[in-house]
This record gives C-alpha cells, sequence and structure tokens, in this order.
C-alpha cells in the first residue's frame, strides 16, 4: 500500500492539548482520540472480543449479512473512503461485495501509521483493490480524497463502529455536516451508530469484569508519562464509568484516589488533583433509529436504510448526500 504520511500529531500538540485539558476550571479532561496510540489500540481490540462489549461485533456481523444490499443502493462507479479504518477486519465484508462488481480504490484514513499498515496487511489479499492510505486526520484526509477523484467517481465514505459516538451531539452533527460539504450529491456515508440500551448493559459494556476497559483509560496516563515525562502513579487513579441520562452517554472518567501533584514536564505542568476528583477522558453517545434520520436530514443527507443488529442495539445508516 501506498501511505501518504505527514505527521498529524507532534508532541508539541498532544502537549498543549494536555495542558489545556487539565488546566480547565472544573471538570478537567482528556481528548479521547489520545486514547489510540499503539498500546491503547491494542487494547481497544481486545475490548472488541468482550462479552460484555457487544458493538464492534454487532457493527461486524451487520455489514457481513447486509453488504450486498448496502452494496447494491449505492451509485457505481464507486471508490470507499474510510475514516478510522482499524483493523480492516469488517471492512472486507463491504469492499469484497464491491469488488465483485467492479475494480475499486480503498482509502483508509487514519493518525495510526500502525493501524494502516495492518489494515492494509489484512485487506491486499482481495481480488481487483487497490489501497492507498491517508495518515492524517479524518476531515483532512477526506478533502484530499475527493480531490483525487475522477469525474463520474462516486465516494462511499465508512464511518463505522459508532466513533459518532466520540462527539457530543451538536458536534456530531457539525461533522456531519463538514464530511456532506466535502461530498457530491449521490456520494453516501455509511455510518454504525450504537443503538440507546439499558444502563446496567452500559455499565457492563464500559467497565468490564477483567479490568480491560480499566487498562485502556489508564493507558492515556502512562502515555502522557512516556511521551511528555509526566509522573502520573497509575496506582492512585481508578477508572470510573458512569451513565450521563441528560446527554445519552456513558462517560469514561480517572479518578484521583487521593490528594496528588502530578508534574507534566513537557507541557510545562503542575496539577493539583483533590481526594475523588476525576478527569474526563470520554464520551460515548447513544442513539435511537429516529433521532440517526433526523440528524443526517440535517446534515444535508437523506437516510436510504437502516439495518439493526438482533443480538446487539445497534444500527448501520446508509445516508445519501442530497
Ligand atoms: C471505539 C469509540 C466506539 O465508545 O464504545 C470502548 C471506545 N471506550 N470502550 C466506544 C470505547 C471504551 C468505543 N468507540
Amino acid at each position: 500500500m501506498l501511505i501518504q504520511a505527514i505527521t498529524p500529531n507532534t508532541t508539541y500538540e498532544f502537549a498543549a492539548d494536555v495542558r489545556a485539558g487539565l488546566t480547565k476550571p472544573g471538570q478537567k479532561e482528556l481528548l479521547s482520540k489520545y486514547l489510540y496510540d499503539d498500546v491503547g489500540s491494542a487494547i481497544f481490540e481486545v475490548i472488541s472480543h468482550l462479552p460484555e462489549y457487544g458493538l464492534t461485533r454487532a457493527d461486524e456481523r451487520l455489514l457481513r449479512r447486509h453488504a450486498h444490499d448496502i452494496v447494491d443502493r449505492l451509485a457505481t462507479p464507486v471508490s470507499v473512503a474510510e475514516l478510522g479504518s482499524g483493523s480492516g477486519r469488517k471492512t472486507r465484508h463491504i469492499l469484497e461485495a464491491l469488488c465483485r462488481r467492479q475494480r475499486t480504490t480503498y482509502y483508509p484514513i487514519e493518525i495510526s501509521p500502525s493501524a494502516l499498515a495492518m489494515c492494509e496487511r489484512e485487506l491486499r489479499d482481495i481480488e481487483s483493490i487497490s489501497i492507498l492510505g491517508f495518515e492524517r486526520e479524518y476531515l483532512d484526509g477526506l478533502l484530499e480524497v475527493a480531490a483525487h477523484r475522477s469525474t463520474g467517481q462516486h465516494l462511499l465514505v465508512l464511518f463505522l463502529g459508532s466513533t459518532i459516538g466520540n462527539f457530543d451531539r451538536p458536534a456530531g452533527i457539525k461533522f456531519l455536516g463538514e464530511v456532506r460539504r466535502i461530498l457530491q450529491p449521490g456520494d453516501s456515508l455509511l455510518l454504525g451508530t450504537d443503538l440507546e440500551k439499558s444502563s446496567v448493559q452500559l455499565l457492563a459494556a464500559y467497565d468490564d469484569e477483567l479490568g480491560v476497559t480499566a487498562a485502556f483509560n489508564l493507558n492515556l496516563l502512562a502515555r502522557i508519562n512516556r511521551e511528555l515525562g509526566a509522573t502520573f502513579d497509575l496506582s492512585q487513579f481508578e477508572h470510573v464509568a458512569r451513565i450521563n441520562h441528560e446527554t445519552r452517554s456513558v462517560e469514561m472518567h480517572l479518578r484521583s484516589m487521593r490528594r496528588q501533584t502530578v508534574a507534566i514536564d513537557a507541557a510545562e505542568l503542575s496539577v493539583e488533583f483533590i481526594e475523588g476528583e476525576t478527569i474526563w477522558t470520554e464520551s460515548s453517545h447513544k442513539y435511537s433509529l429516529p433521532e440517526v434520520v433526523s440528524l443526517a436530514h440535517t446534515a444535508g443527507f437523506r437516510c436510504a436504510a437502516q439495518w439493526v443488529d438482533d443480538q446487539w442495539p445497534f444500527a448501520e445508516n446508509l445516508l445519501i448526500a442530497e
């Protein structure tokens, strides 16, 4: 695979974001995108196999079962761009269905070079495929893909795994609107959304028995220690998952188990924590089917079809740019 690389996330940017998040008055926070370094991505891969966390398996099941139906609804010829390629495992179903009909170019867009490499290893054996990876932030990468397209060539954008859930609702709509502006009428967006479910099920999914999600969350502090020379003592923070009923999301936090001070060398920062204070690290918003239809509409898409898994409430939504 060809990879077009720039270095999108310098240590400097990471340090600036950490500084901004940990000096916020009130709730301290860290951006969830930083959970996914090589270690974090590997831990997330384990999460996706946990019995309590059905999201990724539901996503893959839907794509496997409905790939032909999905592909049948697309305007062709079509190229495929994926925002956050992950391992590429679930994308295979869509690409195989498409490649049976036409030669297909697949553009994974991903800030993690190791995830890009993994996805190309996973998918390069598909017949009639060309893979061109972009090591970029989502919208930057999509802009470049759109610039590469030839006239008459449509685009299918994949935004799977309910990554959209990491945005709050207004930011999610704004993001979809930005994707829409890069697309042309008739292009499509396949959007995976986790659906609302019971608090019991959600808390189990985000605070599993084995402690894998706790490790995933705590790795963010370990990463700040590694990359920014900080002094977080991981044994003095604990993983917390909470339901926010108002925003219909699950939040992950890291709670300081005592009063403590942490130095972060590269951010030229010393941060104080009181006992019980938390750092908010991620939100995972849950949706209803009609809500996705209206959200799509607000962003300039028509929702052409929705497929729902029969084991774990999760939907694949095919949105067509109007
Ligand atoms: C990869 C963003 C979909 O929100 O469920 C899993 C990340 N965090 N367990 C999600 C995650 C904790 C996941 N997404």
